[in-house]
């Protein structure tokens, strides 16, 4: 049975309070669509449709490599994660699964994790390997790489511990494997670089292998860090050609995060798609790296621009378009739980705005080389304010008018902060 964590009453009562005002602004955004030859409802529809996976790292204090600072009642294990996940999803209505990490979420019965899940109204998305750090205990480090390390061994552990992930996953109702890897070099010379990458190969193709039919693998790319001098797969050219060589199953997994900047990542989903390679998406926001913050909150433009291409992919496309949507942020002066709320908004947003596209006027516009006209198309989209369909489709599916006001109402990190283990002063600005 579904037990969710907030009363769900009390979210109806703050609800009803604001029902009226929603209904206004729903039907004047409304009328001002029909004007453009858009039905509201089909907007509404497609956003219900929507959502975006969280990861279960982000329910915690994040940090930088100076210091974390902890909030008091924030989640120590995963069933505390799951809880703050659950509390997202029942306000935002837009985060029905969760993204894990291995080891950071490893427990005893994953059967019981799959369970406890669902009696909160989540599933799980895509589980995340990690040969980035060494775990107390490990027989081999990671300090010289992991799946492109010179020593066999290294190799193999890593090797193992990915497929350890997928027989988790199996377990958890998972079907895609995310590979992220930090190997790569701090100086030129350090390391052969094409040898490196055919470790990469070789030692991806194992993994490949233990790959149920009906999974991806999702190879995730990165430019620097912590390598600064070259990373293995640091840009979409090296992810898609290692998914080339690998198969049907391999991916490429888009972290916004993780380009030069300035590069334009719009472009790399509409490539990446019309070879059939796009897989996945981190979302978050940057303003110099790989900054971690909440989607949104720097470039809403941008990601707007993705969901245009991402929206263009689908129709060109549709029988091969499943990319798995996943928040990939570090909540550090933030309340976790409101960036998620804050975020999973601005994406489903961003996504709403690129379906009031005029696309029949857009392409039009290209044929006949139109640029301001075309411009203007999704100007028109982009300027659009989408709160109300956003808000009417949360509450019809039983989320929050307001997320943030009633998450704040329902007073929880406050209980949780008498209920879980102290971690920190706690004393940080929420
Ligand atoms: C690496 O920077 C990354 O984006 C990968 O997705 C990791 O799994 C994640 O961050 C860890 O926080
Ligand atoms: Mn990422
Ligand atoms: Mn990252």
């Amino acid at each position: 049975m579904t037990e969710l964590p907030l009363s769900q009453d009390q979210i109806e009562e703050l609800n009803a309070a604001q029902a009226d005002a929603l209904d206004d602004d729903y039907a004047s955004l409304g009328r001002q669509l029909a004007r453009r030859g858009i039905a509201i409802k089909a907007i509404r529809d497609g956003v219900a449709g929507f959502s975006v996976a969280i990861p279960s790292w982000g329910a915690g204090r994040g940090g930088t490599r100076f210091a974390k600072f902890p909030i008091a009642g924030e989640p120590t294990n995963i069933h505390e994660k799951l809880a703050d996940c659950a509390v997202v999803n029942q306000l935002s209505r837009a985060t029905p699964r969760v993204s894990p990490h291995f080891p950071w979420d490893k427990v005893s019965d994953y059967a019981a994790l799959r369970e406890e899940a669902e009696s909160l109204g989540l599933g799980f998305d895509a589980v995340n390997s990690n040969t980035f750090q060494d775990q107390p205990g490990q027989p081999h480090s990671y300090a010289a790489g992991s799946l492109t390390a010179n020593d066999v061994a290294v190799r193999q552990q890593a090797i193992d511990h990915n497929i350890e992930c997928i027989e988790i996953g199996r377990q958890l109702g998972a079907r895609d494997l995310t590979v992220w890897i930090g190997d790569g070099t701090n100086f030129p010379g350090q390391q052969d670089l094409t040898r490196s990458f055919d470790r990469y190969l070789d030692s991806a193709s194992q993994i490949y292998r233990a790959l149920p039919d009906d999974w991806r693998m999702l190879i995730e790319h990165k430019l620097f860090e912590p390598a600064f001098y070259s990373t293995v797969i640091s840009d979409w050219g090296s992810s898609i050609l290692a998914a080339q060589e690998l198969g049907p199953k391999a991916k490429c997994l888009v972290d916004l995060g993780h380009h030069a900047p300035n590069v334009n990542i719009e472009q790399i989903v509409a490539r990446l798609h019309r070879f059939g390679k796009l897989g996945g998406f981190h979302f978050n926001d940057s303003k110099y790296g790989d900054d971690d913050l909440d989607s949104g909150s720097i470039n809403p433009h941008q990601l707007f621009l993705v969901f245009n291409e991402l929206i263009e992919a689908e129709r060109n496309n549709p029988g091969d378009f499943a990319p798995a949507y996943m928040i990939d942020q570090s909540h550090n002066v933030t309340d976790p739980i409101e960036s998620m709320i804050a975020s999973a908004e601005s994406i489903v947003a961003a996504y709403a705005k690129a379906l009031l596209v005029d696309r029949a006027a857009l392409h039009l516009a290209q044929e006949r080389n139109d640029t301001m006209m075309a411009f203007q198309t999704l100007r028109q989209a982009y300027r659009t304010d989408v709160t109300p369909i956003l808000a009417k489709a949360r509450a019809e599916a039983g989320g929050a008018i307001d997320a943030i006001a009633a998450y704040r109402a329902s007073g929880w990190r406050d209980r949780k902060a008498q209920e879980r283990t102290k971690v920190g002063l706690g004393a940080g600005i929420v």
